[in-house]
């Protein structure tokens, strides 16, 4: 833990005193320690300033001996600090050697060098490197490496490093040791290192122009048979990036090791990747289909970085989009052109309107390229990436397809072996498109989700269609300056033909208006087709246009958002009814034949049939107030389901029946909607405790060949009081207590499952030998489940929840800064709930604050409290 805390500003950015050319590591891998000896070849760079001293970053290390072309540093010659070494009076070229040691064991930071299970691995982006050695931990030093790992043979017979082999051997005393080169400079935070004793599958790919690829996936023995799904997802990601971009990969080997302890989903280390294994698993009977879609689109992002995040890499973390919202968008297109491109296009549609926005509209709203930070860990956030993803998107729908990918490539070209800022991105975009984005530049710039007002007026056969934006403060920024919003809008009759074809409008000025005309009535408006552009529309739409859309919309995400819109005007009037004491507000007549007629002509798609009959989400829900109120919000929600699954149980039986699977597991789109609609049946049945629900579910449980169907039936039991429920959850902690990730679908179960004592049961599963509290994933099935899954029992009016919350980051904190801070960042919207639930929220804030913190949760923790004052 550190006392200081130091924010970093964008505008302060000053180019690195010194270059470093080369980097020859050396780790000497002992069962207590891990020496490290670091040669560099160094030259002060001509674009500095100030070349006085030169700052190595280096923390949590011993520090041994520092030598300037073989000769011993003098003790007057550098400076040890907590966080750096600082060499005086550098001459202008030199070798640098360091040694210094790092304890792996105890690391439980899951950054650096670190032990998960029997791997020792490290993770260092965005600052682990100087865990690892002194070294200027900063993207825009990029240098070449040389690593060798010298071990013991028994234990750790696999040794690994970025690049390619260029020798290994015995050594005395049953070690042995490796060699590795990397041929392309890199900044620190892309180098990795792994040992251990692991399984392996190999695969090999070859490239358009030839070149054979090695591939391996290592993982500890005995889950090699669940990593297939990740390597075929591999090669078709390899595919796709040359058949899309002709980009082809630049190494002979691309290799991948799952380990799993693991902060995140996966790093993208050159020729390196380390994985969370639950983003690298998946077995039929072991994974749900979301499971298979997650590995496949990590394993696809983290292998599209070899271009876009290494290859061309940010000059410093403020740049983060750069890299980030690239690649997520070439992850989201990839995911696209999988299959099924309106249900995934869906998926990431809810991910910013449920995850996005509120962050935006809360107290750590930043902007894509933010302009401060304390800790970089803590900007890791789905709006530097999903948000960035969308901001490259409208680039990609201005430009139009080809000449947008023309343009990423004279990016690419042109920053080749650099570390480069998001302003050389949209250079480059302008150069090679011919786009004017100097107003666009803003979506950059500025926090906060502009809010885009739509109204019409019919006369005479035209419509007039008015958009006008205006996008909320955010803190720090009060006024905000208009945005360049492309909203594509299409036309249609009351029979749902179309009438005009999808146009862009560009919003550009506070208010424009577009006439339309030559219609006989009034036609029915499609607009933010696609979700063109990153904001919420506000659109009074009237519910017999919504039925309209929702049965006949050629684009899916209208289609399904008309239904959403539609569930919504109850559901908001419902809740806003139950706050002001009235009473139940329940559906109009018109909701239910506007489903009727959905079951009678569903679409082919039977994914989108099962999003367009899934309700908003209690976070969507949320969205729509100022203030929420957790409780009505979930009376209103569990209404209007039980209202739907009354009056349409026979035909959720009959889909039950009818979508029952006739063949061995495949995850395909098909078989994927066919058990999304299964499972969706069985969730109507179960908010009515449908006659035979319970005995159907453990039937299914029985009878399924894979985790999704398994899973549907546990969530259909979950909240039953039957004998079957409790057997079967039985049966499945006994069966599947070997595999911790399934195990971790089981602590989910726990969590989320209403009942008035959720909290203490939490509290007993915390206590549980199948609970790990050094284990990211077991953290986030556990609590994450609880606060995200559970807001009923999370939100307890005696403040029970928060509590729990409150002393597990304090517990958290003092050993894994990273995930405490995650957590941390549940409670800093309290401002948006009722007072009843914001006063506990705030005092759980409140009492984290008084201990003495990471500068991670100190960050998270003081941006919430401030909100206080201003909120
Ligand atoms: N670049 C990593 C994330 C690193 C997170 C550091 N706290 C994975 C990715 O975005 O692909
Ligand atoms: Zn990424």
């Amino acid at each position: 833990m550190t006392g200081e805390t130091q924010r970093k500003y964008r505008a302060d950015y000053q180019p690195p005193a010194y270059l470093v050319d080369t980097v020859e590591l050396d780790f000497d891998i002992a069962s207590d320690h891990t020496r490290v000896r670091a040669t560099y070849s160094v030259r002060r760079n001509p674009d500095a300033p100030d070349a006085s001293q030169w700052r190595l970053d280096g923390r949590d290390m011993s520090f041994v001996s520092a030598a300037i072309d073989g000769r011993a540093l003098a003790a007057d010659e550098y400076r040890l600090h907590d966080d750096a070494l600082i060499i005086a009076n550098p001459p202008s070229a030199f070798t640098l050697t360091v040694e210094n040691t790092i304890d792996p064991e105890h690391n439980l930071s899951l950054e650096g060098f670190y032990r998960s299970g029997d791997i020792l691995c490290t993770q260092c982006e965005a600052n682990g490197f100087s865990r690892i050695t002194y070294f200027p931990d900063r993207p825009d030093v990029m240098a070449r490496y040389t690593t060798r790992i010298s071990a013991d043979a028994g234990e750790y017979p696999v040794l690994l490093a970025n690049g390619n082999c260029v020798q290994q051997g015995g050594l005395d005393d049953g070690r042995h040791y490796a060699v590795f080169e990397d041929p392309y400079a890199k900044p620190c935070y892309l180098f990795a290192m792994v040992a251990g004793d692991l399984g392996m599958i190999r695969d090999s790919y070859t490239t358009t122009s030839g070149r054979v690829v090695d591939l391996r996936l290592y993982t500890e023995h005995g889950n090699e048979d669940q990593c297939h799904h990740a390597m075929a997802s591999l090669k078709q990601a390899m595919a796709w990036d040359e058949d899309t971009y002709g980009l082809e990969y630049d190494l002979d080997s691309y290799v991948t090791v799952a380990v799993g302890s693991f902060n995140m989903g996966a790093m993208e280390n050159k020729g390196l990747n380390v994985f969370n294994t639950a983003c690298i698993f998946a077995r039929a009977d072991t994974a749900t289909d979301s499971d298979f879609a997650l590995v496949r689109d990590v394993v696809a992002h983290e292998y599209f970085h070899n271009y876009t995040g290494n290859r061309v890499t940010c000059r410093d973390w403020f740049q983060l989009s750069l890299k980030e919202g690239l690649t997520v968008y070439r992850e989201h297109q990839f995911a696209i052109d999988q299959g099924s491109p309106g249900v995934t296009r869906i998926r990431q549609v809810r991910a910013m309107r449920e995850i996005q926005f509120p962050e935006d509209g809360g107290p750590r709203a930043h902007p894509v390229r933010p302009d401060s930070y304390v800790e970089m860990n803590n900007f890791y956030t789905i709006t530097v990436y999903e948000k960035g993803g969308e901001v490259i998107r409208m680039i990609a729908q201005m430009a139009g397809r080809e000449a947008f990918i023309a343009a990423v490539c004279h990016y690419l070209d042109k920053h080749d072996g650099q570390a480069v800022t998001i302003e050389d991105f949209v250079v480059a975009m302008e150069e090679s498109t011919g786009l004017d984005l100097a107003q666009f530049r803003h979506w950059y710039a500025q926090a906060g989700t502009p809010r885009v007002r739509v109204t019409t007026s019919f006369d005479q056969g035209r419509l007039q269609l008015t958009l006008a934006q205006h996008t909320p403060a955010t803190p720090g920024q009060a006024d905000k300056p208009l945005f360049d919003i492309p909203v594509e809008v299409a036309l249609f009759d009351s029979a749902g033909a179309a009438v005009r074809e999808p146009e862009v409008l560009r919003l550009n000025d506070a208010e424009k208006t577009w006439t339309f005309d030559g219609f006989a009535d009034e036609p029915t408006v499609s607009a933010l087709r696609g979700f063109t552009a990153p904001v919420r529309l506000e659109y009074d739409q009237h519910e017999q246009a919504l039925a309209r859309l929702m049965a006949h919309d050629s684009d899916p995400v209208c289609r399904w958002d008309a239904a959403q819109a539609l569930y919504l005007k109850t559901l908001v009037a419902d809740v806003e009814s139950r706050r002001e004491g009235g009473a139940a507000v329940t559906a109009p007549e018109l909701l239910f034949e506007a489903i009727e007629t959905l079951l009678d002509h569903p679409p082919a798609d039977l994914e989108l049939l099962a999003e367009m009959l899934t309700l908003p989400s209690e976070a969507m829900l949320g969205e729509q107030f100022d203030t929420m109120d957790i409780f009505a919000i979930d009376a209103a929600r569990r209404d209007l389901k039980q209202a739907i699954a009354t009056r349409f149980a026979a035909r959720f039986e009959a889909l039950a029946d009818t979508h029952a699977a006739e063949q061995a597991y495949a995850f395909d789109v098909a078989e994927a909607g066919r058990r999304r609609v299964l499972a969706l049946a069985l969730d109507y049945l179960a908010a009515i405790e449908a006659p035979g629900i319970a005995a159907r579910a453990a039937r299914l449980y029985e009878s399924a060949d894979n985790m999704t169907d398994r899973m549907a039936a546990l969530e259909t039991l979950r909240d039953l009081q039957s004998p079957e429920r409790d057997r079967v959850l039985t049966d499945f902690a006994g069966q599947w207590a070997e595999y911790p990730l399934v195990m971790d679908k089981w602590l989910r179960l726990q969590a989320t499952t209403r009942r008035d004592d959720s909290v203490e049961h939490v509290r007993g599963l915390l206590a549980d030998s199948r609970f790990d509290f050094t284990n990211p994933n077991r953290i986030r099935a556990l609590l994450g489940g609880f606060v995200r899954g559970n807001r009923v029992g999370f939100h307890r009016a005696d403040g029970a929840g928060y509590a729990l919350i409150a002393d597990e980051i304090l517990r958290l904190d003092g050993l894994n800064p990273q995930l405490a801070a995650a957590l941390a960042g549940m409670l800093t919207n309290w401002a948006r709930h009722v007072p009843a639930q914001a006063e506990g929220m705030r005092a759980a804030l409140a009492r984290i604050a008084a201990a003495d913190l990471s500068h991670n949760s100190r960050e998270i923790v003081a941006t919430g409290l401030e909100y206080a004052e201003a909120g």
